[in-house]
């Protein structure tokens, strides 16, 4: 059986040839893949090398930083320097952008929350890495954070999550439908385990810290009553992409809306919101912000925050009903 299992390598390639997609965007993905290898690596046994607890400092967005957020940022930094792949990082745990090598012949612009759920790291419970890539467009030997970075997820060419669970499994679309692969740690090899990949439109399940509940906007509180009503089971992992991993395959809507507190809500739009937006909607589910979709929004800075409601369609079409009413 092993024998025609399909890694990650020749999926991509195989996707190249049916999709025309550039040598450079799989190559991207792969070292995407041999990212989240190391990673796993550390992750599993964290606390047996002095990797759980804080480094001390906060991160771009007022967050403590933990030593695997600084380890996993620094992990996808020296993938990609000298690959001549990426012109400009944009990163959770960057304040400003990461300019990698602007010269004329990098395609790609990289977006990314190196480690998501890192207020699980120390209880060992589930974590991700999200990533969302865009064609460069200044080509003048240098690079711009206007032009380059700060985009809508319109314009995004691939985008995907890996999630740090029970297994490592790496998800990911070039815009031709969503595939995962699950880490098969005996080989190092990422094995497609989830061939296009279709989000159930019905919820059996929802996410949301309701601690926040009583703060949200009327037609966001009652799309929870309904949910209620409905007996949809509440699931709260304190991981994003463990939660959107679990829609995706089992049908289901996570929800961070903004509060007082947080009035464009906590998550971040570039490399948490419009990654995960994507690749919900390339498997037939759909991602708003409260009021619109997530894809259109115009960042106007690198660490701008966005409400987030994303998951199975006939909840979110329902929610959009709720909001005409
Ligand atoms: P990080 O990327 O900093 O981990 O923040 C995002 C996140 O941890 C999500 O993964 C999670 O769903 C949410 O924040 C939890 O927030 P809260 O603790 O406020 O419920």
């Amino acid at each position: 059986m092993i024998t025609q299992a399909m890694t990650l390598d020749r999926y991509l390639w195989q996707q190249q040839k049916a999709f025309n997609i550039p040598v450079e965007l799989s190559i991207l993905i792969s070292q995407i893949g041999y990212t989240a290898k190391i990673l796993t690596r550390e992750i599993s046994r964290a606390a047996l090398v002095g990797q759980l607890g804080l480094v001390g400092d906060k991160n771009a967005t007022g967050d403590a930083q933990k030593k695997l957020d600084v380890f996993s940022n620094q992990t996808i930094i020296e993938a990609f320097s000298d690959t001549g792949l990426v012109a400009a990082l944009a990163s959770e745990e960057l304040e400003m952008a990461k300019f990698m090598d602007c010269r004329n012949h990098t395609p790609y612009v990289l977006c990314i929350d190196p480690l998501d759920g890192s207020s699980n790291i120390d209880s060992s419970g589930a974590l991700g890495t999200i990533f969302g890539v865009y064609q460069r467009k200044t080509y003048n030997g240098c690079c711009s954070v206007e032009q380059d970075i700060l985009r809508s997820g319109t314009e995004m060419v691939a985008a995907g999550y890996i999630l740090y669970g029970t297994s490592t499994v790496l998800v990911c679309t070039c815009g031709h439908g969503v595939n995962g692969f699950t880490l098969d740690t005996s080989l190092g090899e990422f094995l497609l385990s989830h061939l296009n990949l279709q989000c159930p439109s019905e919820s059996k399940y929802y996410s949301a810290n309701l601690s926040y509940a009583q703060e949200w906007q009327p037609h966001i509180q009652k799309l929870i009553v309904h949910l209620n009503q409905q007996h949809t089971s509440l699931r709260y992992s304190g991981a994003l992409v463990a939660d959107v991993h679990r829609s995706l395959i089992e049908g289901g809507v996570y929800l961070y809306p903004s509060t007082p507190d947080y009035p464009d809500g906590k998550l971040r739009l570039l490399y948490e919101c419009a990654p995960l937006a994507f690749i919900v909607e390339q498997a037939g589910g759909m991602a708003m912000t409260e009021t619109k979709r997530v894809l259109e929004l115009q960042p106007l800075s690198i660490h701008q925050r966005s409400p987030l409601i994303i998951g199975s369609k006939a909840t979110l079409t329902l929610y959009e009903q709720m909001l005409q009413a």
